[in-house]
């Protein structure tokens, strides 16, 4: 039963950053989108995710201008041998969403937000990629009274349905997270999202994408949800990385906060052969900001080194023991073992 998934990885252009943060602004030379992309591959990676606006310079210009960048972009990644993983509306920076898209209480936000969409799903396509990842980010509350919470689930069914209408091969993924930027978001967990899932015209092509610190934020543990998701085989995509406590998302280093934690996602991906249908392993990292500028981009290599090397601890555990300590119930044992091989003393 064990996994037998050649694990290939993924990351973002967003994932090398210039360091500006809430409460600062950048910090290092900020580097353009082709030298990010042409970094994918020299970095170890294969899979390259997008925003609508990272695979084209802007989606507020005339269609003809959309397709022609997304073609050129379509030449790049065919050029330097990448796939694109997903492409994501970004949904959360337009002076139109500032209520939010999908559930937001003006209709032209609504309709602004599903024209962005179908934007999205076109990009898709040019590129070459049928994942279109959905992180509803202002889909959500800072004031509870301030939205209908029923019409909100109805309106996000109608938007996602919408998409899977208007493209008959497109997939959707849902990227769940508790709350940042809202109070609290309508979509905060897995099983949030695959309820959602079960009520569209066709659940067979929405799924989710976990990311290790969102649930962190949810008070969750990301091996179970993704665990919960491979039940219902719809883990499309993960975003690794690390969350130390509950506040704002961090996204660390995979394992550099809770090496445990990170062992129990590799155990749970190996275990049930994630990958085996093409799904990447994403990160969603960031670089620290007292990084220098030739220095920043080790996050990926470290969380990627980090994945592999327990991915060697994940196959050497004794299956047998492992099973014989379940059967007999003697948990504190088990819990050393874990301990012990991550530590390289078993
Ligand atoms: C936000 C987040 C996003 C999504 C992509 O917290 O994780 O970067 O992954 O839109
Ligand atoms: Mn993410």
């Amino acid at each position: 039963m064990a996994g037998k998934a050649a694990f290939r990885f993924s990351f973002g252009p967003w994932n090398i950053s210039d360091g500006a943060d809430v409460f600062g602004p950048e910090v290092r030379k900020p580097i353009d989108k082709t030298k990010k992309i042409a970094l994918v591959k020299k970095l170890g990676f294969e899979g390259v995710q997008f925003h609508d606006d990272d695979a084209v310079s802007s989606v507020d210009v005339p269609h003809d201008q959309i397709v022609k960048e997304a073609k050129e972009m379509k030449k790049i990644l065919d050029a330097e041998g990448l796939v694109p993983e997903f492409v994501a509306p970004r949904l959360w920076e337009h002076p139109n969403t500032i209520d939010g898209g999908y559930t937001a209480n003006d209709p032209k936000a609504r309709e602004y937000a599903l024209e962005r969409s179908r934007k999205a799903i076109d990009i898709a396509n040019i590129i070459g990629s049928r994942n279109i990842v959905l992180w509803p980010a202002r889909e959500g509350v800072y004031v509870n009274e301030s939205k209908d919470h029923k019409v909100a689930s109805e309106r996000f069914v109608a938007a996602v349905n919408m998409m899977l209408e208007y493209d008959k091969n497109i997939r959707i993924l849902g990227e769940m997270k508790p709350n940042e930027p809202m109070d609290h978001a309508y979509l905060p967990t897995t099983g949030h999202f695959l309820s959602i899932c079960y009520k569209t015209v066709d659940p067979k092509r929405v799924g989710v994408l976990i990311e290790t610190a969102h649930t962190i934020l949810a008070g969750l543990d990301p091996a179970i949800e993704m665990g919960f998701a491979m039940y219902h085989e719809k883990l499309w995509s993960v975003h690794l990385n690390d969350q130390n406590g509950l506040k704002f998302d961090e996204d660390r280093v995979f394992g550099a906060m809770n090496l445990k934690r990170a062992f129990d996602q590799v155990f749970v991906l190996y275990e049930n052969d994630f990958g085996a249908n093409g799904e990447f392993v994403g990160l969603d990292v960031k670089s620290l900001r007292t990084q220098k500028d030739d220095a920043a981009t080790s996050h990926l290599v470290n969380s990627k080194k980090v994945f592999m090397d327990l991915l060697e601890v994940v196959k050497k555990v004794d299956r047998k023991k492992l099973a014989d300590l379940r059967a007999s119930r003697n948990y504190e044992e088990l819990e050393y073992y874990i301990i012990t091989c991550i530590m390289g003393r078993a």
